[in-house]
């Protein structure tokens, strides 16, 4: 059969699956790490941008694992540095978080390494480059992961939206001086374009789609102004709601997720709401119609976690430093509990099946976008009431968000702000589950 044909024959409406992810589910994924050239500008701005991807892209290849089921994945790394992968708000094994220094040895240039988990949580994930990740995901080291449902939701495509943001020179090259002190101590590296990666498909009028929102970017908050789609919102950082939600203008901090099943009414365009206005960001074209469903948004199943009880006790984490900020007692740009990056004691020492009350308190001038590993949590009203279920929580200048989490997993566990030119500054610690 010729390839050609085998493109229409999936065009019917049912999920294509990319060639890449088909074999996935037969043999082990190889994500390989190498220095690429994309065309990531318009042409008729500037040419081609070198970028670090996997497996030649940016993003690297949407990775497809079914849910409770073994998934791996080996790293190649050909870059001329080091580096490891951070699979990103999935619940796996300590040892296969991928974060140099805490759960494994970084990846030497030249070496590889076998990730191997089972995925607990079927959703919107992704992964990311967690060596020197300031400067390698601002090049490219990231991609989505889609944990699928063992019954998905009927729409005509599941559709995966990735975003993020670079600074690039005039003729299209990537912009140096990553870790600028000016970025560092304000919003973060800043990119003078941006844009969403979606694949190639032509919609029509009246069908339903999955889009997965994934903001990949450094340090970038992405307002979001969708057009063309009358829907809703079923699911964040890939947790299911348990009815579907309004959307509004969704907010993604760096690493947020946001998953929508929606109607489409017209072209599929994204923008984000920026003070210079609305600014495009990519779309999907329209031609045709079929009549839409009747239907109401469908829940997605939702995923099997533990209830947290009441928290046995109460951790502060308080953000301090950076530009427009105060004295603080950590030693580099950012701090937490005035202490800055990685200590060899642990911010605190959890027992497995403990449930703890986080208070996050931002004393700073800028956003910071909270991310724990291995875990989801609840952001907490200020009443107590249980919110949205998340792994990363974006907490505004001179406010404060507290969370509940049970800490359920066992293992070395990084907390960190998902602005990732704040994380190289110091604004990183950890929590021990044991
Ligand atoms: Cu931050």
């Amino acid at each position: 059969m010729e390839r050609r044909d085998f493109l229409v024959l999936t065009a019917s409406g049912i999920v294509a699956l990319p060639y890449s992810a088909a074999l996935a589910a037969a043999e082990p994924v190889v994500l390989t790490a190498a220095a690429t050239l994309q065309q990531l500008l318009p042409t008729k701005y500037g040419g081609p941008t070198n970028l670090l991807g996997f497996n030649g892209s940016v993003p690297g290849p949407t990775l497809r694992a079914a849910q409770n089921t073994p998934f791996t994945v080996r790293l190649d790394n050909n870059l001329a540095q080091d580096t490891a992968v951070h699979w990103h708000g999935v619940r796996l094994a300590n040892a296969m978080d991928g974060v140099p220094g805490l759960t494994q040895s970084a990846v030497s240039p030249g070496d590889s390494f076998n990730y191997e988990f089972v995925p607990p949580d079927a959703g919107t994930y992704w992964y990311h480059s967690h060596f020197l990740s300031n400067e390698q995901v601002a090049r490219g080291l990231m991609g989505p992961l889609v944990v699928e449902e063992n019954t998905p939701p009927d729409v005509d495509h599941d559709i995966v939206a990735m975003f993020a943001d670079w600074r690039l020179q005039e003729d299209g090259t990537m912009a140096e001086g990553f870790g600028n002190m000016h970025d560092m101590a304000h919003a973060g590296r800043m990119g003078n374009f941006a844009r969403v990666f979606l694949p190639k498909i032509e919609l029509r009028t009246g069908q339903r789609i999955r889009l997965r929102l994934i903001n990949g970017a450094v340090d970038r908050v992405f307002p979001l102004i969708l057009k063309g789609l009358s829907g809703k919102i079923v699911a964040l950082d890939g947790m299911p709601f348990r009815e579907p939600r309004e959307w509004g203008m969704p907010v993604l901090a760096p690493a947020q997720r946001v998953d929508i099943i929606a109607d489409v009414t017209g072209p599929v365009e994204l923008e984000m709401d920026h003070r210079q206005g609305a600014y495009p960001l990519g779309g999907l074209e329209v031609s045709g119609s079929v009549a839409p469903r009747q239907s109401p948004i469908p829940t997605l199943p939702p995923n099997k976690v533990s209830t947290p009880g009441d928290p046995a006790r109460t951790l502060r984490l308080v953000m301090r430093g950076g530009a427009m900020g105060g004295q603080h007692g950590g030693d580099d740009i950012w701090s937490f509990n005035d202490v800055s990056g990685m200590t060899d004691a642990p911010l605190a020492e959890v027992t497995r099946g403990e449930t703890l009350r986080i208070q996050m308190v931002n004393d700073t001038s800028f956003p910071h976008g909270i991310h724990l590993h291995g875990h989801h949590f609840y952001e907490l009203a200020a009443d107590g009431t249980r919110g949205d279920f998340r792994d990363t929580t974006l907490v505004d200048p001179g406010t404060s968000r507290d969370i509940l989490c049970l800490f359920d997993n066992p293992g070395k566990w990084m907390m960190h702000c998902h602005m990732l030119s704040h994380q190289a500054r110091g604004m990183k610690t950890w929590v021990q589950v044991s």
